[in-house]
């Protein structure tokens, strides 16, 4: 490995060692840029890997909140406000028990690479909290959502860090916390969040954009591949929230098979193709469990999840796989069974869920790659379409959004692609998205001096 890179990972890795998520997302970033950092020797000298991987802000923060039975609990906050190189900071929350400073921080990072593969205005963020939504009460929600944002409200604002949704944060949360924003601020700050709901600011097509916009990717790379897109294919989908139904739906409307889609007690595979519309209800309206789904289709079946195997859904036989839930999901183990049954591409919807060995698994065997922070920009990049809507105090129509995801979508296919190759390493679209956003960054870096 390059000296330079090496001697960085092991400084990190002596500083933060502990927070193995976040060294696992500077590991990958790190060293697929090998053949830039040896043809770049300015970017040593301007200590660019050092500051790229040392947030501008960490804020962690108490949050009290009273349940319905009276009970004071606490829950710990957080906003990593890591680069606003070429923006505001920008990025979703997180709210789920397994958050830490670790997820934090990983997740910042490598929003940090993604806003700038979509080419608009957007530094990088993240935030969140170990709070758990499920099983709380609507009033619950609203509390704890009013509690997080009396604290955050001093760290954010429309030209200062937007945050947004992620895991355990739509939009029924998006809602609290911009409600709450309002009434400390006084005044209607518009763009100070994404994600809103279509009544008061929101866009059309966000709630979506996710799961289009990795379809919309994996389209371009199929096509790119000599495939015909998703037409007669058999496609799994791991998750049942936001990213998974939306990249279900896409997928249905070009043609695919959905078979299988989970949750994390475990996943349904339906082998006559699985009716997204019962899975709206079930996750959507009842916020149940995807087992409900064996309700009304008999013919499903259901396998549950374990400690040992929390992923079931990656031993059935597909062409293509969407792991669309949560980070690590694709274990080796995982990938090797995958490969085993004939699947010919990946799509990550979820944020690094593959693990760095599955990765190389998957390009040693031929199959293709959507890396997340290219694939799934699709959802950040809608995010500030809705900032630039608020700002105009305008609104575009459905199509109108839809065309400019899917035109960000392929150019930053098109961009992986060419950076790929200009680096000799033809199909490694993970390489080609970090290679892309990196050098626009580290210029930015360069160019603005040592701040
Ligand atoms: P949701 O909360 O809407 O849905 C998450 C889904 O993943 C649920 O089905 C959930 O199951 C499952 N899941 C979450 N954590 C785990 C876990 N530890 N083990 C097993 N299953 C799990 O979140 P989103 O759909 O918004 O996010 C999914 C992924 O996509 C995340 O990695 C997120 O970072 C990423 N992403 C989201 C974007 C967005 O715009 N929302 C944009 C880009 C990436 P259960 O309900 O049982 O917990
Ligand atoms: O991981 C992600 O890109 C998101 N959760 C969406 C962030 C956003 O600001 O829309």
């Amino acid at each position: 490995m390059n000296e330079y890179i090496e001697k960085v990972l092991k400084e990190i890795e002596k500083k933060d060692g502990s927070e193995k998520e976040f060294l696992q997302a500077v590991r990958e970033v790190y060293t697929a840029l090998e053949p830039v950092i040896s043809s770049h020797p300015e970017l040593e000298k301007n200590a660019i890997l050092e500051r790229m991987s040392e947030p501008e802000r960490l804020i962690s923060f108490r949050v009290p909140w009273v349940d319905d039975n009276g009970k004071i609990n606490v829950n710990r906050g957080y906003r990593v406000q890591f680069s606003s190189l070429i923006g505001p900071y920008k990025g979703g929350l997180r709210f789920h028990p397994t958050v830490n400073q670790s997820i934090i921080k990983f997740l910042g990072f490598e929003q940090i690479f993604k806003n700038a593969l979509t080419g608009l205005p957007i530094g990088g963020a993240k935030g969140g909290s170990d709070f758990d939504p499920k099983g709380k009460s609507d009033n619950e929600v609203m509390r704890f959502c009013q509690s997080f944002m009396t604290e955050l409200y001093r760290h954010i604002g429309q030209d200062v860090d937007v945050p947004a949704g992620d895991i355990g944060v739509g939009a029924r949360e998006v809602g609290y916390l911009f409600g709450q924003y309002k009434r400390i601020r006084d005044a209607y700050e518009g763009g100070v969040l994404t994600g809103k709901g279509l009544s008061y600011g929101g866009s059309l097509v966000r709630t979506e954009a996710t799961g289009y916009g990795l379809i919309y990717f994996m389209r371009e790379m199929l096509k790119n591949n000599g495939s015909n897109s998703f037409e007669g294919k058999t496609v799994t989908i791991s998750g049942s929230g936001n990213v998974a139904i939306y990249a279900c739906e896409k997928a249905l409307q070009l043609g695919a098979k959905v078979v299988a889609m989970s949750d994390s007690n475990g996943c349904i595979y339906d082998k006559y193709g699985i009716e997204l519309q019962d899975i709206k209800t079930i996750k959507e309206v009842k916020r149940g469990r995807i087992k409900d789904y064996l309700n009304n289709h008999k013919e499903a079946v259901y396998t549950e999840a374990t400690a040992e195997n929390p992923f079931p859904i990656w031993s059935i036989k597909t062409d293509i796989a969407l792991p669309c839930a949560t980070q690590n999901e694709i274990t080796l183990e995982a990938a090797k069974k995958l490969v085993a049954n004939g699947v010919i591409a990946i799509g990550e919807g979820a944020n690094m869920p593959t693990a760095l060995e599955a990765i190389e698994y998957f390009h040693s065997n031929g199959v293709l790659l959507a890396p997340a922070k290219a694939a799934n920009a699709g959802g950040v990049a809608t995010s500030a379409i809705e900032m630039s809507q608020n700002s105009m105090r305008f609104y575009y129509t459905f199509e109108e959004v839809d065309k400019k995801l899917e035109n960000i979508m392929k150019n930053i296919f098109y961009s992986c692609k060419e950076s790929a190759e200009k680096y000799g390493l033809k199909n490694n679209y993970v390489a080609g998205a970090n290679i892309a956003s990196f050098l626009k960054l580290s210029q930015a870096m360069i160019e603005q001096g040592v701040v």
